[in-house]
């Protein structure tokens, strides 16, 4: 039975998520899991903050914060927002706070070790005589030799995306103090990547099937892929183990090192919790695991190649990701999203004046699937006056208040000569449906929202063509057929939201008179003449009210 390990990239714990990141890796997958689990499949869902390496270490210095404290304080803002938008992880842990990730992730640099993908080797590095430290990664800024943008960061720049050798920066400067640095020699070990594609990752990667925007990045990065410095001069990380250090002293496994790991170390901490420690190789182990990994477009290489390779080259029997869904940048009207820029706003702050539902599908709708793309509040009206109000609301209001108000307030019931006339019309006679879980498995969340939408259009069409108002004086029984079908439709397009706006799928089965929770309900496919009655016909109908209130300019 095929298990499923769903991860999202696990957000810095160095600042508040934004759209872009919640768009772009939280909640397509939360959209995918539920979907997923409504289908009967077997899911974990595991996320977390990422708590070492520089990013962490010069925001907490500049904040002057402990790294602990300042991490667990990020950790615990991001979580909350997470919640707010209701993104369900089943476990939300963090690479510092989580007990057993130093050392499993310690584990993978002495099986790698041993199956001699590791190189030592002492090397000439940038460091700054007025802090005293070897200056890591985004400590040293200088002029990128491939563009010649002025701030490249010593392991990335941050205009054209190319891996950074800081050696080769012109004018670096440390971004502590401002000071050229000198050069002295220290110890590190590397990822032998090149070993690692020639061996098996470099095939494996031509001939795995990847969502084409991502194959469009990969294949040229496999070509010059250098040996990969994983250990860093730093205090805060994990620590190289300390019988494979050979006396040196304060070296810490880069965070993209350990940080992947984070998804296996916290898999571990889930199952010990429930009581089933060993149960994590389950999903990470053997033919029946299927990993998949949903980011932003910037973290590709270490997803679709790094990771792969250390999963490979440990020798344990992991499984490789069967699918790394990566999405482009959601920027903010015309601008990027970013916190440092000040180009952001509070999604704790747009929640308490929005609805969440309405905004889950707006970030869905509009997500940066194949291409860039941006949140504008003027789109964000039109998907909740325009689309929403107007196809769901407006269905599900007019229908249920129609019945409450001119019949007795339960679901009406079908005669039976009106079964196949109905049929007939809502399936084959009203606009075309289908089925979102298919998009979804397929990674197409736009088109299954529209997808969604489009469903519930059809019973729209079905009521105006009935025009129960009118069939209420002069058939008052077909009138109530008619009813009954739109009662039933409407409890199809409730099972169908859930994975998109679990609250209003909520809402709108209780309205129904449904016990229990939706989201526990198998997961309804296309109806058809076969399967379309459902609903007890006389279940007393809840209190029907607006979902999608007019939101103004
Ligand atoms: N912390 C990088 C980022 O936020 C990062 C992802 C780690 S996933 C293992 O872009
Ligand atoms: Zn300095």
């Amino acid at each position: 039975m095929t298990r499923h390990l769903v991860t999202s990239a696990l957000p810095y714990a160095n600042g508040p998520i934004h759209f872009g990141h919640v768009a772009g890796a939280y909640l397509p997958a939360d959209v995918y899991v539920r979907t997923l689990r409504m289908q009967g499949e077997d899911v974990v869902f595991v996320c977390g903050t990422d708590e070492y390496g520089v990013a962490i270490t010069i925001s907490a210095e500049k904040a002057g914060e402990e790294f602990s404290n300042y991490v667990r304080h990020w950790h615990d803002d991001i979580q909350g927002t997470f919640q707010a938008l209701g993104i369900e992880f089943d476990i939300f842990s963090g690479t510092s706070r989580c007990e057993d990730h130093a050392h499993t992730s310690q584990e993978f640099f002495r099986q790698l070790d041993a199956g001699g993908y590791l190189e030592k080797r002492t090397s000439e590095q940038h460091y700054c005589t007025h802090d005293e430290m070897f200056l890591a990664d985004r400590y040293v800024l200088g002029t990128c030799y491939n563009c010649g943008h002025e701030k490249a960061r010593g392991d990335e720049c941050p205009s054209c995306g190319t891996w950074i050798d800081a050696l080769r920066l012109g004018s670096p400067k440390c971004r502590v103090c401002g000071n050229a640095p000198e050069q002295r020699p220290t110890t590190h070990w590397y990822l032998d990547m090149p070993k690692l594609r020639d061996e098996h990752i470099g095939q494996w990667i031509l001939d795995h099937e990847w969502k084409p925007n991502v194959k469009a990045f990969i294949q040229n990065m496999m070509k010059d892929v250098p040996k990969r410095a994983i250990t860093r001069d730093m205090q805060w990380g994990v620590p190289v183990p300390e019988d494979l250090a050979g006396g040196e002293e304060g070296k810490v496994l880069y965070v993209w090192f350990d940080a992947p790991i984070g998804y296996i170390s916290f898999t571990k901490e889930l199952m010990a919790q429930r009581g089933t420690p060993e149960a994590w190789t389950d999903y990470w182990k053997g033919d029946d695991a299927r990993i998949v990994h949903f980011i932003g477009k910037d973290n590709i290489p270490f997803h679709c190649m790094v990771f792969p390779a250390m999963l490979y080259g440990v020798k344990q029997d992991y499984a490789l990701p069967a699918d790394v869904p990566a999405n482009e940048f959601y920027n903010l009207e015309g601008g990027k999203f970013s916190t440092s820029e000040g180009r952001a706003f509070d999604v704790g702050g747009f929640l308490d004046k929005y609805d969440r539902e309405a905004t889950r599908f707006h970030l869905i709708a509009s997500m940066p699937e194949t291409a860039d793309s941006e949140f504008t509040m003027d789109q964000f009206l039109t998907t909740n006056n325009s689309v929403l109000a107007a196809t769901i609301g407006n269905l599900v209001t007019r229908v249920l208040k129609f019945i409450v108000k001119n019949f007795e307030g339960s679901v009406p019931p079908i005669a039976a000569e009106h079964v196949a006339e109905m049929n007939e019309l809502i399936l084959t006679g009203c606009g075309e449906f289908g089925d979102p879980a298919e998009h979804v498995r397929q990674y197409r969340f736009r088109r299954a929202a529209e997808q969604l939408v489009a469903n519930a259009a059809v019973a729209n069409v079905f009521m105006d063509r009935m025009a129960p108002w009118t069939l209420r004086k002069t058939d008052p029984v077909k009138a109530q057929s008619s009813l009954n079908t739109l009662c039933e439709w409407i409890s199809w397009v409730a099972r169908w939201m859930v994975p998109f706006m679990p609250g209003k799928a909520q809402a709108i089965w209780e309205m129904l008179g449904g016990a229990g929770a939706v989201a526990d309900q198998p997961w309804p496919g296309i109806p058809t003449a076969e399967t379309l009655r459902s609903l007890p016909e006389g279940q007393p109908l809840g209190e029907p009210a607006a979902l999608f209130p007019r939101i103004e300019a």
